[in-house]
């Protein structure tokens, strides 16, 4: 399948990146741009970490650990383990020796002077990365989870430290306001002939993206089809807090409760065919299946996407 329309991808971590591969494979390298959620970003034993560029990055090149999705494939420890052998320092947080070498080049070129939009291109065109990948700015804008019972945690100290398990209270988007759309992400979207938003959290990996000063503004600018891909499929999310969050947060598990959550950021949704038919006036759907296991189920959800958008009128 050759398309030949110039395609934004908003993406954040594991399932995103699932239906960037698949699109990857039918859709020229010069057309596509992933823009991608930094909100999940910090700082650990002196290293810059973006799990998400990482995570992307990583299924893109071929290298990711197919079993957790993230990190590299066969990667080792052995750092890890001497921190705990050697100095009794129980790291919570898995860095493999093979990822440690993104995250020291990383710093030290952010050390140097260069913007994470520059390390993010030259890092991801040395590891073989085809389509051009953006983080969603610059700055450092991490995302904060209220709980209920553990006070205000980084994002990676409640996903990773506390494995997702406090009650959410409230998430709080920082330096959101302050932040700039780069010119690289204002380009991108000024200049796609269509915007899809995968199947990533809506709330942890969309949101903090969506925050940016004006993106939202200048998205719904846009008159070009703007399609979610449902991340809830049969009243659950295929892997993650999704489903958790949306109870925490008074919402019933449904497409539909995500559909309402991105308002006129989109026209169109790609639903589930396990799930409910949604019926919004200025929103078209379609129903695919959506579950990606393979690398066949992603291709071909790419291209049932991009083929039920080319009908559009
Ligand atoms: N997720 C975990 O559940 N445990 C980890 O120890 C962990 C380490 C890690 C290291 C590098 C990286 O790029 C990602 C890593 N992740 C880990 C995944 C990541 O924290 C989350 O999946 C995302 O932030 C949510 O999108």
């Amino acid at each position: 399948m050759a398309v030949d329309k110039k395609i934004v991808v908003f993406v954040g971590g594991v399932g995103g990146a699932k239906l960037a591969l698949g699109l990857s494979h039918v859709v020229a390298p010069e057309n596509l741009t992933l823009i991608v959620n930094t909100g999940d970003d910090f700082w650990h034993l002196g290293l810059k970490i973006c799990p998400d560029l990482d995570t992307v990055m990583y299924t893109l090149s071929d290298v990711v650990n197919s079993e957790f999705g993230w990190g590299v494939n066969g990667d080792s420890i052995i750092t890890l383990d001497t921190l705990t052998q050697h100095f009794q320092f129980e790291p919570w947080f898995r860095l493999g020796d093979k990822d440690m070498a993104t995250h020291l080049l990383r710093t030290h070129l952010i050390r140097e002077g260069h913007t994470l939009t520059e390390i993010t291109q030259f890092l991801t065109k040395q590891i073989g990365v085809k389509p051009t990948m953006l983080p969603m700015c610059d700055e450092e804008v991490p995302t904060s989870i209220v709980t209920k019972d553990q006070g205000t945690l980084g994002f990676q100290e409640y996903f990773v430290r506390h494995r997702w398990q406090p009650v959410i209270e409230s998430i709080e988007y920082t330096n959101h306001k302050q932040a700039k759309i780069s010119d690289s992400v204002k380009s991108a979207v000024e200049l796609a002939d269509m915007i899809l938003i995968a199947p990533s959290n809506p709330w942890l990996s969309i949101a903090p993206i969506l925050s940016i000063s004006d993106l939202s503004d200048l998205i719904q600018s846009r008159d070009i089809p703007r399609v979610l891909v449902t991340p809830v499929i049969g009243g659950a999310a295929v892997k993650g807090p999704t489903a958790k969050i949306m109870g925490e947060l008074g919402l019933s598990v449904t497409a539909e409760s995500v559909a309402r959550f991105y308002g006129e950021v989109i026209n169109g949704f790609v639903n589930d065919i396990e799930n409910r038919d949604l019926a919004f006036d200025h929103v078209k759907t379609t129903k695919f299946n959506t579950f990606m296991k393979d690398l066949d189920d992603k291709i071909r959800l790419s291209e049932s996407i991009l083929s039920w958008i080319e009908g559009w009128k």
